[in-house]
C-alpha cells in the first residue's frame, strides 16, 4: 500500500543528501526529520490509526473523548488550565509501542471490535494560557494520523484557530475533520447558518471539502456520525499513508523552490574558448612559444652557422635553459617562468565567472553562487597547476639530423679557409725572404690554390650559413607552433580539472537534486488516477 510513499520518502532522503552543504541547512534538517518520522511511523504499522481531538478551551474535546470512550476517562473541567498532557484511549491490544513513540503516558485500554485499531487522543487546549500546552499540541499534531478539530459556536471563527492552524496546515486537508460541538445551544436555523459560515471559513483557509460534523457531545446528538467517521477511517487503514504523503508533499514543495523550470546549461564554445585563452595566457604560452623558436634558431646557428661568428651566438644564453623549461616532459620540474601576473589571474577569474553565469544564471539560488564558487574555487592552485602543465608539455625540441652534416661541412669549409690563409701567409713570408720561387703554387682553373681555398671557403661557408638560417627559421616556427599546441592542450586539461569539472559536478548535483525533488513530489500513477476519479 505504501510502495509509492516509500519511493517518495527515499527520493526525499536522496534530495536531502544531495543538497548537503549546498541548500539551506535548516530546510534539509526539517526534511530529514520528516523522513525519519515517517520511517518510524510506518515501522509501527498502519493497522492502528491515531486520531487527535484538538481545539480551543472549553469546546468540548474531553466531553467528546469521554462520550466516544464510553466512560469518564478525561477530566471535563471548569477549572482551567486542566492538564498539560494528552490522554489516550486505545481500542484493542498492542498499542503500547505506538503510544511510547507518541510519548503519551496517560492511556486507557478499551475493547470494541468495531473501533479496534483506533488510538484516540484528547489534546490540551491550543489556546491555553500555559504555553507548554500549545507546545504539546503542536508536537502531537506533527505525529498523529488525523486531527479532528473540535470547535464550538463561540469559537469556530477565531483567528487563533484559522490563522494559527487550519490555514498553515491546509496541505493536510486529507488528514483533517471538524466537529462543530455544542449544537444544542443553537436553534436549528442558527445551527445551519453557523455550519454554513464555518464551511465558508474553511474554504477560505484552503481546506474546502473537509468533513464537518455538527454534534452535541453533552446531549449525545450527532455522535453516531462521528463514530461512523472514526470507524471508516480506522477500517480503511489509509490515514497513516495519507498523512505522511501530505508530509512528503509539503517537504518536496519546500525543496522545490531551489529548482527552476530550466535545466542547467552546458558551457558554450565561446565561454570555453575565452577561459582557455585566459589560461593559456596565464600559463605563459606566448613566452614559451617565443623561447622555443629562438632556442631552435640559436641551436641551429651554433650547429650550422658560420664558425667564425658562432661566438656571438654563444654570448646570449639559451632561452629554454634560462626559463628552465624541460625539453622532455617532466611534471615534477618547476620552471622559471615568471608565473601569471595579477592581471592574467584576474582575466582567468573573470572568464571562469562568465562561464559559470552562462551555465547557471537562470537557476534559482543557491545554484548560481555554488556554480560560480566551483568555477573560481581552485584559484589558489592555479599558478602551480599551470606550471606543472607547462613542465609536462612536449615542447618539440629536437635536433634535426641534417645539422650534423651542416656542421661537418662548415668545419670542412672553415678548415679550407684556415689552410688557405696559412698557406698565403707562408707565401708572404717566403716572398719577404725573396724565396718565392722555392715553392711552386698550384693553381685551380687559373686561380692559385691557397686563394681559392680562402675565398672559396669564405663564400661557401657564408652561403651555407645563410641557407641553413632560412631552413632553421622555418623549423623554429614550426616547432614553436607545435609547442604552443601541446602546451595549450595541457592547459586545457588543467582548465577541465580546475574549472569545468567542478562546474559540471555542481550542475549534476543540481539536476540530481531536482530530479529527486520531482520524484518526491509526484504521487504514483494509481494514486493520481484515484484522485482524478474523486474529483469528477
Ligand atoms: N451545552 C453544551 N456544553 C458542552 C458540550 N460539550 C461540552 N460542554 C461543556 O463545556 C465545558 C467544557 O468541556 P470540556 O470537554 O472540558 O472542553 P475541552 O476544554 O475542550 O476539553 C464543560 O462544562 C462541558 O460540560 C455540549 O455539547 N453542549
Ligand atoms: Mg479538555
Amino acid at each position: 500500500m505504501s510502495d509509492s510513499l516509500d519511493r517518495r520518502l527515499a527520493a526525499l532522503a536522496e534530495a536531502a543528501d544531495l543538497g548537503q552543504e549546498r541548500v539551506d541547512e535548516e530546510i534539509l534538517d526539517t526534511t530529514r526529520a520528516g523522513v525519519k518520522k515517517a520511517g518510524a511511523r510506518l515501522g509501527l504499522g498502519v493497522e492502528r490509526t491515531v486520531i487527535a481531538l484538538a481545539g480551543p478551551t472549553g469546546a468540548g474535546k474531553s466531553t467528546l473523548f469521554n462520550e466516544l470512550a464510553g466512560s469518564a476517562l478525561s477530566e471535563v473541567g471548569r477549572l482551567r488550565p486542566t492538564t498539560s498532557t494528552a490522554a489516550a484511549a486505545a481500542w484493542g491490544e498492542g498499542a503500547a509501542p505506538l503510544l511510547d513513540w507518541l510519548d503519551v503516558p496517560r492511556r486507557h485500554l478499551l475493547d470494541d471490535p468495531e473501533l479496534a485499531g483506533l488510538v484516540l487522543l484528547d489534546l490540551p487546549d491550543f489556546d491555553s494560557v500555559e504555553s507548554s500546552h500549545r507546545l504539546e499540541v503542536d508536537r502531537l499534531i506533527e505525529l498523529v494520523d488525523l486531527v479532528m478539530w473540535v470547535v464550538d459556536p463561540q469559537k469556530y471563527a477565531d483567528a487563533a484557530w484559522h490563522d494559527g492552524y487550519v490555514r498553515p496546515l491546509r496541505r493536510y486537508a486529507a488528514a483533517m475533520a471538524v466537529v462543530l460541538n455544542q449544537s444544542d445551544l443553537l436553534s436549528e436555523q442558527a445551527l445551519a447558518s453557523c455550519a454554513a459560515d464555518l464551511a465558508r471559513l474553511l474554504e477560505r483557509d484552503g481546506v474546502a471539502g473537509v468533513p464537518v460534523l455538527a454534534v452535541s457531545a453533552r446531549a449525545g446528538e450527532g455522535l453516531q456520525a462521528v463514530r461512523a467517521l472514526l470507524v471508516e477511517r480506522v477500517a480503511a487503514r489509509e490515514a497513516v499513508v495519507a498523512r505522511l504523503e501530505a508530509d512528503v508533499e509539503v517537504a518536496a514543495e519546500g525543496l522545490a523552490r531551489f529548482c527552476g523550470a530550466e535545466p542547467g546549461a552546458r558551457a558554450g564554445r565561446k565561454e570555453r574558448d575565452r577561459l582557455l585563452d585566459a589560461l593559456a595566457d596565464a600559463a605563459g604560452v606566448p613566452t614559451i612559444v617565443r623561447a622555443v623558436e629562438s632556442a631552435h634558431r640559436r641551436r641551429g646557428a651554433l650547429a650550422t652557422g658560420w664558425p667564425f661568428f658562432r661566438w656571438i651566438r654563444r654570448l646570449r644564453p639559451d632561452p629554454l635553459r634560462r626559463l628552465r623549461l624541460p625539453e622532455d616532459p617532466q611534471e615534477s620540474v618547476h620552471t622559471s617562468l615568471p608565473g601569471p601576473s595579477g592581471v592574467q589571474l584576474a582575466r582567468v577569474e573573470t572568464s571562469a565567472r562568465g562561464l559559470a553565469d552562462q551555465v547557471a544564471a537562470k537557476l534559482p539560488e543557491p545554484w548560481p553562487t555554488l556554480v560560480r564558487g566551483a568555477a573560481t574555487g581552485s584559484g589558489d592552485r592555479l599558478p602551480d597547476e599551470l606550471d606543472r602543465a607547462v613542465a609536462g608539455a612536449d615542447l618539440h625540441v629536437r635536433r634535426p639530423r641534417w645539422w650534423r652534416l651542416g656542421g661537418f661541412l662548415q668545419t670542412a669549409l672553415a678548415t679550407a679557409v684556415a689552410v688557405g690563409a696559412l698557406w698565403l701567409l707562408a707565401l708572404l713570408a717566403l716572398d719577404y725572404l725573396r724565396l718565392d720561387d722555392v715553392l711552386p703554387v698550384p693553381e685551380a682553373n687559373g686561380v692559385p690554390l691557397p686563394t681559392a681555398l680562402l675565398l672559396g671557403g669564405i663564400v661557401a661557408g657564408i652561403a651555407l650559413a645563410f641557407l641553413a638560417r632560412l631552413v632553421n627559421g622555418a623549423g623554429a616556427r614550426r616547432r614553436a607552433r607545435a609547442a604552443g599546441r601541446s602546451v595549450r592542450a595541457r592547459v586545457e586539461v588543467t582548465g577541465e580539472k580546475l574549472v569545468l569539472e567542478p562546474v559540471e559536478r555542481e550542475l549534476e548535483a543540481y539536476e540530481r537534486f531536482c530530479a529527486a525533488v520531482v520524484k518526491a513530489a509526484t504521487p504514483s500513477e494509481r494514486k493520481r488516477t484515484r484522485r482524478r476519479l474523486a474529483a469528477v
